[in-house]
Parts: C-alpha cells; sequence; structure tokens
C-alpha cells in the first residue's frame, strides 16, 4: 500500500473559554482507494510563529510518495531525522511527525478494517478517566466565573478538574478555597498546574498553602523549564506526586533518573505520535515511574488517538487531560468522540474511529483565519483577551 500523496489543511477553532486555536488536518491517501486522516494539534502556543504550509506540504510529499505505509518503523525513523526533537513543550517538529503518525494508524487500521487500538497490539481498557481544564487565573475577578464553570461542567458529568496556578496566589488561594466549600464529595481535583512558572521553592511554598485548602491527585511542572535538579528539590519535599511534561525519549531518562519525577505526562502532539508514546511508556515501566496522558488540548481526531493510546497503554495510572472536544466549539468529523462521566471511551470503528465530513472541512479551512495577537498572558495562559485581569497591564 504505497502513499500516492499528503494534504494539509489549516483550520481554527473556538473554545468555549473564549481563545481561538489553529489546527492542521492531514489527509494521507495510499493504494487504490485507502485514505488516513491526522491532525497537527493547536499551533496557537508561543514561539509565534507558523508553518510555511504550502512548503511543508510540498517536503512531506516529497518525503512520503511513493513509500510503504505499512512500515511504519520506517516512516518514523525518515521523520525523526528530518524532523527531529526540539525540546519544547511546543515543539513544531512533534506535531508534523504527530500529523503523519496519526494519519498513518488511520490509514493502516482502517484498511484492515481494524481499530487503531489492534495495531498498538490490543487493548486493556476501554475508557481513561480525564479532567476538564480550569484556565490561570490573574486576578481575583476570575474566581467566581471559574467556580461557575465547575458548576456547569459537573452538569454535564465531569466530576475531575485540573487547575493551573500560580500567576496570583490570592486568586488560587480563594479559588481552592471556595472549590472545596462548594464541591467537596462531588469535584475532585486531578492536578495543580504551575506550568513551569516559580522556582521549586516558590511552588513548594505554595503547595504548603494550597494543602491546607483542598485535595488533589498530583502537581505539575512546578519548577522552571528545564529545571530538573528543581525538580527534584520539590519532589523530595511534598507529598504529592510530580509530573512533568516529557519533551523526548532522552528528557524522559533524565526526568527518571534524577528521582525529579513521580509521573510522566506522555502526549502524542509533543512526543511526535502513538510510536513515541508508547516507547515513553516503556521507559517508564522500566523505571517503576508512573504514566499520564497529556494534552495541548486536540480536536477530535488527535483525541480518538489518544484514546487508542490509553487502550493500549500498559502503565496509565492517573486520569489524562484529553477534553478537547468539549472545549472546542467547532470540528471536522461527523460524529465526536464519546465521553461518559468524566471518562473518553475508546472508539471502536475502523481505524481512529471517527469520519470526517470533507464539505465542512473545506469551509473550515476557507474560513481559517490566524488569531495571534500581542496578548501574552492570554497567549500562555489560554484566557481570553477581556479577561478582568487583562486591564492591569501587560504581563511578562
Ligand atoms: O500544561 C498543560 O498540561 C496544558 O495542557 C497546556 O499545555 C495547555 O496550555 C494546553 C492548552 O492549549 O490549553 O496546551
Ligand atoms: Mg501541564
Ligand atoms: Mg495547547
Amino acid at each position: 500500500m504505497k502513499i500516492k500523496r499528503v494534504q494539509l489543511f489549516p483550520i481554527a477553532t473556538p473554545r468555549q473559554t473564549g481563545i481561538a486555536n489553529q489546527h492542521v488536518i492531514v489527509k494521507l491517501e495510499a493504494g487504490d482507494s485507502h485514505v488516513g486522516w491526522g491532525e497537527m494539534s493547536d499551533l496557537s502556543h508561543v514561539p509565534m510563529y507558523q508553518f510555511d504550509l504550502p512548503e511543508l506540504e510540498r517536503m512531506l510529499n516529497e518525503l512520503l510518495r511513493g513509500k510503504e505505509a505499512r512500515n511504519l518503523a520506517k516512516i518514523e525513523d525518515d521523520l525523526i531525522r528530518f524532523f527531529p526533537d526540539e525540546g519544547h513543550m511546543y515543539s513544531r517538529s512533534g506535531l508534523v511527525r504527530q500529523g503523519v503518525d496519526l494519519a498513518l494508524h488511520d490509514l493502516i487500521a482502517r484498511a484492515a478494517g481494524a481499530p487503531v487500538y489492534d495495531l498498538l497490539g490490543g487493548k486493556l481498557r476501554d475508557r481513561m478517566r480525564v479532567c476538564y481544564p480550569i484556565f490561570r487565573m490573574r486576578s481575583v475577578e476570575e474566581v467566581a466565573p471559574n467556580l461557575e464553570r465547575v458548576e456547569e461542567k459537573l452538569a454535564q458529568g465531569f466530576d475531575l478538574i485540573r487547575v493551573y496556578v500560580g500567576a496570583n496566589l490570592e486568586a488560587d488561594e480563594l479559588f481552592l478555597g471556595q472549590f472545596t466549600d462548594r464541591f467537596r464529595g462531588r469535584v475532585e481535583i486531578k492536578s495543580l498546574d504551575f506550568s513551569n512558572l516559580l522556582d521549586w521553592r516558590r511552588a513548594a511554598m505554595a503547595l504548603e498553602r494550597f494543602d491546607e485548602l483542598c485535595d488533589y491527585m498530583l502537581v505539575e511542572s512546578g519548577a522552571p523549564r528545564n529545571d530538573i535538579e528543581g525538580l527534584a528539590q520539590l519532589r523530595s519535599r511534598t507529598r504529592r506526586p510530580i509530573s512533568e511534561h516529557v519533551l523526548h525519549i532522552h528528557h524522559g531518562w533524565q526526568l527518571l533518573s534524577a528521582g525529579a519525577v513521580d509521573i510522566l505526562n506522555v502526549s502524542p502532539y509533543l512526543l511526535g505520535g502513538l510510536r513515541a508514546c508508547e516507547r515513553m511508556i516503556a521507559l517508564a515501566e522500566a523505571a517503576r515511574a508512573s504514566v499520564l496522558i497529556g494534552t495541548t488540548q486536540e480536536l477530535n481526531l488527535g483525541t480518538a488517538a489518544v484514546a487508542h493510546l490509553a487502550a493500549a497503554a500498559r502503565i496509565l495510572d492517573y486520569p489524562g487531560d484529553n477534553t478537547g472536544p468539549h472545549l472546542y466549539t467547532d470540528d471536522v468529523v461527523k460524529a465526536p468522540v464519546q465521553y461518559e462521566q468524566s471518562h473518553l471511551l475508546t472508539p471502536e470503528g475502523p481505524g481512529l474511529g471517527l469520519e470526517v465530513d470533507e464539505t465542512k472541512l473545506q469551509t473550515m479551512t476557507a474560513n481559517a483565519a490566524w488569531t495571534f495577537g500581542v496578548d501574552l498572558a492570554g497567549v500562555l495562559d489560554r484566557t481570553a483577551a477581556n479577561r478582568p485581569s487583562a486591564e492591569r497591564g501587560p504581563v511578562k
């Protein structure tokens, strides 16, 4: 089954929380009539530059055309050479590899009439618990609307959230205290995510205060980016498990061998697809560490891929973060992935288990507008420019 053509379709889709994100949908054609779909998820992050999409499409066609689609190992090997690890959370290289890897898995599994988890060796579970994000608060005025959002999401079945903290401790404390009073026994907190904003000692001090206010499962990114030693310090001083996003396989080894984490946050958008994630999960198994599946907030195709990964993962100890289809207000699929009581269900159809609505895709591509402004706090926190704290001036 030889690859014939790769096509890239940019789209933009707003979130319920007020920002819009750009993504690239990947279509692969192979053999006589086989098709596979993937995505490069959420390009609306720093650094604020974008692909030259026609150029990327031309390059991928040159690289992939005529290759045997079933030889995932060879194609991945080529892609890693042309799109090497970049070592940051929003690696463009990782996104290119994710897009192709997902489309290839969809293509091969569809051609076999089997779900993608079969390609990954089968399934150990048919659902994964996931949490809804509460984005970072930079002023106390943002507390009340966020508590309302928890209430709204609970009504839709989400009894698990994660909270981004570390920009305004007064707002964080207010939110966490009021959350406990209002939702104790009804909603749980999966993680407090510092997003590498604070040094480990400041994070440790904040956690001492948060510990008095609420219960939570784990702490994420509690030291500056790449400060593995700082993270290890934090881990030795806190009671809760420490998680960090893994940037590439050597980074995974560095985090584990330095004793800096309990949990690897593994994600196809960052690592470059499902195969890279499976290797990382094996690394965690070797180190007797835990795994959770993180997110950049994928669309439905990317979320379905995560559901298949979760189904086949040998190690998966904590809930995942994958609620993109609940966050975005529009998508290119005919029917979305299913959630049930805070769980993402593994799709059962062939391939990723979703159908792309090509007419809709074309309309969304025609309407895709680039939305980056100069609201850096908004880009970092994923919050809308009309949030109350935006009036306080620029954020560094
Ligand atoms: O740090 C995280 O765990 C988040 O998922 C983070 O990456 C978010 O900014 C996410 C988003 O777009 O909301 O990428
Ligand atoms: Mg995180
Ligand atoms: Mg993102």
